[in-house]
């Protein structure tokens, strides 16, 4: 079988994290380039790689996948190196738990509503919405605190070993500690503060920085 191929752009969350399980996993692999926010719009065969036009897809041999957790799922069990997810039942249900919180709650909130709104918009020359800002940050304390509480002790979100879970996280904070009210959040909980330092000092980390 061929190597992996990723199709996706370098600043997309999601695409950080599948390339951030396949770098970590050590798996040589291909990110074919795919742009969702070009002006000519998405190419048509992009669609029969994932139907609802986002970013990314997955292709090995002939299997193919869309959706970022099923990827990474993928990336782990098919290739060999340090297993991403826990053996115990537990704590690979809290695993899945905040991956699933990251997706429902954190993405839209940490990146859409107070990063693209204080950093990316103003970029552009457009004005920031501050009651998008301030309705968010409501939302983005409890993330915070909920990641928090969930945690148990030990470096990484889910304890002693780096999981799936960290990977998830990782390209949203990474947004997100761009503003200040991201610093400000992170401050009030020492935990995670650790364990941003250790997740954003890893190679795989600095390898999959966007370029803009
Ligand atoms: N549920 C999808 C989410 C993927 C997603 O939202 N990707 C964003 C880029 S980070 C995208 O393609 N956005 C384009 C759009 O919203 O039209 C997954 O887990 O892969």
């Amino acid at each position: 079988m061929g190597k992996p191929r990723l199709f996706g752009a370098d600043y997309s969350v999601y695409v950080r994290i599948a390339r951030l399980a396949l770098l970590e996993k050590g798996v040589d692999h291909d990110l074919v380039p795919v742009d969702v926010f070009s002006e000519e719009g998405l190419p048509t065969w992009y669609l029969d790689f994932h139907p609802f036009g986002r970013i990314p897809a997955f292709e090995h041999g002939d299997f193919r996948l869309f959706e970022t957790s099923a990827i990474c799922r993928y990336i782990d069990e098919a290739f060999a190196g340090t297993a991403l997810q826990p053996s115990d039942v537990r704590q690979r249900a809290r695993m899945t738990q905040v991956i699933g919180l990251l997706d429902a709650y954190a993405y839209r909130t940490l990146v859409w509503d107070i990063y693209v709104e204080r950093v990316s918009n103003p970029k552009k020359g457009k004005p920031t919405d501050e009651s998008k800002v301030a309705a968010a940050l409501g939302k983005a304390a409890t993330c915070l605190e909920t990641l928090s509480r969930l945690k148990p002790g030990g470096a990484w979100l889910c304890g002693e070993r780096l999981t799936l879970a960290d990977l998830h996280a990782a390209p949203i904070f990474a947004y997100f500690m761009r503003t200040e009210e991201g610093q400000v959040l992170l401050n009030e909980h020492p935990d995670l503060a650790s364990w941003w330092a250790k997740i954003a000092a890893r190679p795989s980390f600095a390898a999959t920085e966007p370029k803009d």
